[in-house]
């Protein structure tokens, strides 16, 4: 178990299935109590067996009975896991009984009034990680195939969970270790120089374990992307086509669309994956300068979304003139990551490719008609061009680096790295070099969980669901 972490002992429950209207629920039990408690509620159909001779990972039927009315609750499955084989490594079991919200939740009950406490967001997890089942970047991975939006978001989030990431860092770690363990011998006798040999060979290690951790932090302009996915604000005068263009991207009619000017007051977003990437698009109020307050609010908050967003389509109506509001709005997006899209060009055009030139730089420009569809493919090729412009596109099978704190930690395990270098160039003494080695060790460390704090593992595992 991890040592400096405290840890709770007690039983904790929860419904691990989503709410809501469902055939079968499942509701966990982990803890020195479960199956006592299980025990006590659960009633096994057919030849009568001691709960402790259960076989472990082997479904049962019977029935859910309220001890104190003898009244039965559902019929359910039952499964039983026995320490240190479980999910958390405690013993476990789950009951699956009929959906809904009234049964699961009954039964949840019973368990509490046995003895059980409700499960903290994550908190099954977090035992797992604490009694050595995963490692921490692993059971990151878990909450991640929970929320993965598109097919290579999953990809990574398995090959996390099985330990591609973790294995790297391992990696990196007995390398470290190795050039640590080195320095050491040297520490008894500080007034010998490291020889020359000795020296140059830690040297070519560290840089060549430099290069290796340098490549995985710039994966994580891709892992980022593929993880969190990107927004992505449609923008544009009123009746541009914006929301006719948000409905052809999704293919289902979301949006209202009308030939009315400022039809849109409100923001509406969806998720879509295009070309195995997460966008979250957000269709805007048509931006102009305008008298009516409910419609201003709308122009307000697309400005807003615009400035948050991480992408924007710029939807410019080809079908009447360039007028100041939409030259406002290319303006407006002019240090922005932005494709500019001219629409309606299924009808005859006032305004041509040469006319935007001067106000769009060189981004890109796509030719669309959200009526007909026409050009939506190459706007979805350019989207993705254009977001995966800076990042190296690893194979995907290749894990790349998905989350902010890994990130991070390999960041600073590269700046000791390098203190280490100028260090040993100038003949710092052995203790002085292992200092900023156990430092960059360290920092690897807390990727995989070795070194950590209370207050990291609540940060990680707050944003878990329950049950999980
Ligand atoms: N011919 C043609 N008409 C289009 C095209 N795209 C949109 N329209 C029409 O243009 C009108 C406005 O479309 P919307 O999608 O509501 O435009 P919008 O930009 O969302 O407008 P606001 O919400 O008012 O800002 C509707 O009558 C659409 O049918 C297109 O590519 N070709
Ligand atoms: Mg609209």
């Amino acid at each position: 178990m991890n040592s400096n972490i405290s840890y709770e002992n007690d039983t904790i429950a929860a419904i691990a299935t989503a709410s809501g209207d469902g055939g079968i629920a499942v509701i966990r039990i982990s803890g020195e109590k479960s199956l006592t408690i299980i025990d006590q509620i659960f009633s096994k159909s057919g030849k009568d067996i001691e709960i402790e001779n259960y076989e472990a990972h082997h479904l049962y039927h019977g029935h859910i009975i309220e001890e104190e009315t003898g009244k039965m609750l559902d019929e359910v499955l039952c499964v039983v896991m026995k320490s240190p084989n479980s999910y958390t490594g405690e013993h476990m079991a789950e009951i699956h009984s009929h959906g809904g919200n009234l049964v699961p939740r009954k039964i949840l009950d019973l368990l509490f009034k046995l003895g059980a406490r409700p499960a903290n967001p994550g908190e099954f997890t977090l035992r797992a990680f604490l009694n050595g089942k995963m490692d921490l970047a692993q059971a990151e991975a878990v909450t991640d195939v929970v929320n993965a939006q598109t097919e290579q978001g999953l990809k990574q989030a398995e090959l996390q969970l099985e330990g591609a990431l973790s294995s790297k860092i391992n990696n990196y770690k007995s390398n470290l270790a190795d050039i640590l363990a080195e320095i050491e011998a040297q520490v008894d006798f500080p007034e010998e120089d490291i020889d020359s040999i000795a020296k140059e060979r830690l040297i070519s290690k560290t840089n060549e374990l430099i290069e290796n951790i340098s490549i995985l932090i710039k994966s994580y302009e891709e892992g980022r992307i593929i993880k969190n996915g990107v927004n992505t604000a449609i923008l544009g005068k009123p009746n541009a086509g914006k929301s006719s263009l948000l409905n052809q991207l999704i293919m289902k009619d979301r949006a209202i669309v009308s030939p009315i000017p400022g039809t849109t007051r409100d923001f509406i977003e969806e998720m879509i994956d295009v070309r195995g990437i997460a966008l979250k698009l957000i269709d805007t109020a048509g931006i102009r300068t305008t008298d009516d307050q409910i419609e201003n609010i709308g122009v307000e908050l697309a400005k807003k979304k615009a400035e948050e967003a991480e992408l924007i389509i710029a939807v410019i109506d080809s079908s009447t003139e360039l007028n100041n509001d939409d030259i406002a709005i290319l303006e407006q997006i002019k240090n922005k990551k932005a494709i500019i899209v001219l629409n309606k060009s299924d009808i005859e055009p006032k305004i041509s490719q040469n006319d935007l030139k001067p106000h769009i730089d060189s981004k890109i420009l796509i030719v669309t008609s959200a009526k007909t569809g026409s050009g939506i493919e190459d706007l979805k090729n350019s989207i993705k061009e254009l977001i995966m412009q800076n990042s190296s596109q690893t194979e995907s099978s290749e894990i790349v680096l998905t989350e902010l704190r890994h990130k991070l930690a390999l960041e600073r395990s590269v700046e000791s790295l390098e203190s280490f270098l100028t260090a040993i160039e100038i003949n710092e003494s052995p203790e002085f070099l292992a200092l900023d080695l156990r430092v960059a060790l360290d920092a690897l460390g807390e990727i995989t969980g070795e070194v950590t704090t209370e207050d990291i593992l609540g940060r990680i595992f707050s944003k878990f669901c329950i049950g999980k």
